[in-house]
């Protein structure tokens, strides 16, 4: 019997997962979502495609948990997404009633799963399906560093003509316009941005619109679509969190993590670099920051800390 991924959420990230997973063959997939017809329509169509691909994986689509039991991976995605103009924090109110029903939902049919939350607004959501559902804070990851610092990645590499997969660095913080992208931790082939400047190979300014374009980079898509938000990129990145996790891989990835005293942090979620394996989240690694990377992160913080006292004010049992 192979391993057990359920998506909870059937909808441009729940289908885009659902197909990742199958061609990679990281286990038996139930979608899951309200819409039933939408669930078991997507599962179908991708099961038709094994032939196709030649991947061998059992997919289902229903609207009951009790299809979902004993899942080794739960990826959830139930939400509503944002519409141009919104910002991520303005979905707040609804997914977090939403996160509420899900958490219902997994923590009796599937208390021992790794649960990676993919849902808006991030920091909050993840945190809210923590407490809501009890499970272990080292079970229970969110998604959102490995998508804005892969769309960093991939516009500096853009603006260097290099493979993306040259470049390190890492996005960390909140999930929104306070994202903070550590120039200080950025190199290209092995070389730091910084230097890159020095020698006259990259303009500040353009690293500079490349901050800012990352921070946007989900309004981008948003626009551009102007009914839904980006889901290939967030599915992908979904799938590198399960794949760590049902492999043992150990790989460093920028999560958002249970803080219980890293980086000054107590009992908040945030985006840090974890290392993912068969333990879940087994360690959060704590990077030096310099000053100014310092001061962004921690702004970013106490936004995450804000929006949590918002979601306390509209679900005091947070
Ligand atoms: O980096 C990140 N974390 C973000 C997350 C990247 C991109 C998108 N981000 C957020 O993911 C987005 O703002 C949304 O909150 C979620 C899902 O985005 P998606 O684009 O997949 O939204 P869809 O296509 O609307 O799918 C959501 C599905 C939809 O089919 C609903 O019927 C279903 O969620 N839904 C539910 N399923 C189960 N249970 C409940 N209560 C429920 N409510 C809605």
């Amino acid at each position: 019997m192979g391993k057990k991924i359920s998506l909870i959420g059937a909808g441009q990230i729940g289908g885009t997962l659902a197909h990742l997973i199958a061609l990679k063959e990281l286990g038996d997939v139930v979608l899951f979502d309200l819409a039933e017809g939408m669930a078991k329509g997507k599962a179908l169509d991708i099961a038709q495609s094994s032939s196709v691909e030649g991947f061998n994986a059992d997919i289902k689509g229903t609207n009951n948990y009790e299809d979902t039991k004993n899942s080794d991976v739960i990826i959830i995605t139930a939400g509503v997404p944002r519409k141009p103009g919104m910002t991520r924090d303005d979905l707040l109110g609804i997914n977090l009633k939403i996160i509420k029903q899900v958490a219902e939902g997994i923590k009796n049919t599937s208390p021992k799963a790794f649960v990676i939350c993919i849902t808006n607004p991030l920091d909050v959501i993840v945190m809210a399906l923590q407490k809501y559902s009890g499970f272990p804070k080292n079970m229970v990851v969110g998604m959102a560093g490995i998508l804005d610092t892969s769309r960093f990645k991939y516009f500096l590499s853009q603006e260097l003509k290099v493979p993306a997969n040259q470049i390190e660095s890492l996005v960390l913080g909140g999930h929104g316009d306070t994202m903070v992208s550590m120039l200080n931790h950025t190199k290209v082939n092995g070389k730091p941005v910084y230097d890159l400047i020095k020698e006259g190979k990259l303009k500040k300014e353009s690293l500079e619109d490349i901050v800012l374009r990352t921070k946007n980079g989900g309004a981008e898509i948003v626009k551009l679509l102007e009914n839904g938000s980006a889901f290939y990129a967030p599915a992908a990145a979904g799938v590198e969190i399960a794949e760590s996790y049902l492999k043992d891989l150990k790989k460093q990835l920028p999560c958002a993590a249970y803080l219980d005293g890293q980086y000054n942090i107590k009992d908040l979620y945030a985006g840090v670099p974890v290392l993912i394996g068969k333990g879940g989240v087994e360690k959060i690694i704590e990077i030096d920051l310099n000053v100014e990377e310092k001061n962004n992160f921690e702004n970013s913080i106490n936004s995450v800390k804000d929006l949590f006292n918002a979601a306390k004010k509209i679900d005091p049992a947070l």
